[in-house]
């Protein structure tokens, strides 16, 4: 069994009133909040169609981008990581997120700094965890990580994510133990020469965001001609609303922490 997209378990947050306040690269509208709900709620519903056990924690006033869960830990096989997010005002999103991950894991480990490394910068593979330095994700950062998860015999690949691009996820995602979706600028920089891949769609790049997730893919919808050609290659597509969280920069894999706790 693939331990890089089965999971018996996932940890999601529930959007704040604060949303509206979230980061953003670009003003393109304030989030509706009720359509955010709505749109979690599906996206909380999907995962738990495949049969895993999701949490979801009480909304953060105090953080806007906290729905996010994603850039505030990684979950994997042999341990769990509190990140320390880039962004000055998710930084406090760790600390928040230890007690939960700490439940799931017993001991765990922690970006102490001085570097920043956010969970949206990460794409584990079955064989490797990817890293893209970005404006979140800084060498220091990829440093310690390298550190912690080293001694658990994980094998760290250090990436550059392209300029403007928020988080290296934000171009990518994991399909099967060989296959990574992708957009055409992400894989110029010849960084999955070793994976089969699939393109999104031209125009399209903004679903490049999705997760495998036992035996879905959950994609955001508006993406036809992706969603076609991911469902043509034998996934299970599941398409999920996400044109609020998109105001925000956020996509599939931001909204959930997935897992197997050990043992
Ligand atoms: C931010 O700028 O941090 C949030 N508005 C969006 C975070 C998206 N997270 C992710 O891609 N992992």
């Amino acid at each position: 069994m693939s331990q890089s997209y089965n999971f018996t378990h996932a940890i999601c947050r529930a959007p704040s009133n604060s949303i509206v306040d979230g980061l953003r690269a670009v003003d393109t509208g304030t989030p509706d909040l009720d359509l955010f709900r709505q749109h979690h709620a599906a996206y909380v519903a999907a995962l738990r169609a495949t049969g895993a056990e999701v949490t979801v924690l009480d909304p953060l006033e105090a953080y806007p981008d906290s729905v996010f869960v994603e850039d505030a830990a990684l979950c994997l096989p042999k341990g769990a990581i509190a990140m320390r997010p880039g962004a000055p005002s998710r930084l406090g999103e760790a600390a928040e997120m230890v007690p939960h991950i700490r439940a799931a894991y017993g001991e765990i480990a922690q970006i102490t700094g001085p570097g920043f490394i956010e969970g949206g910068d990460i794409l584990v593979t079955e064989r490797e965890i990817l890293v893209g330095k970005s404006a979140r994700t800084d060498a220091a950062g990829v440093a310690e990580l390298r550190t912690i998860v080293s001694g658990w015999g994980y094998v760290v690949r250090e990436l550059q994510t392209p300029p403007d691009v928020l988080h290296f996820k934000t171009d990518c995602s994991l399909l099967d133990e060989e296959t990574i979706l992708t957009t055409r600028r992400l894989a110029a920089s010849d960084c999955f020469s070793d994976y089969s891949l699939i393109f999104t769609a031209d125009g399209e790049e903004a679903c490049a965001n999705a997760i495998r997730f036992n035996d879905s893919v959950i994609m955001p919808s508006g993406f036809p001609r992706t969603a076609e050609a991911l469902d043509k290659a034998g996934y299970t597509i599941v398409q999920i609303g996400n044109s609020e969280a998109a105001k925000l920069d956020g996509g599939m894999s931001c909204l959930s922490l997935r897992f197997t706790p050990p043992g």
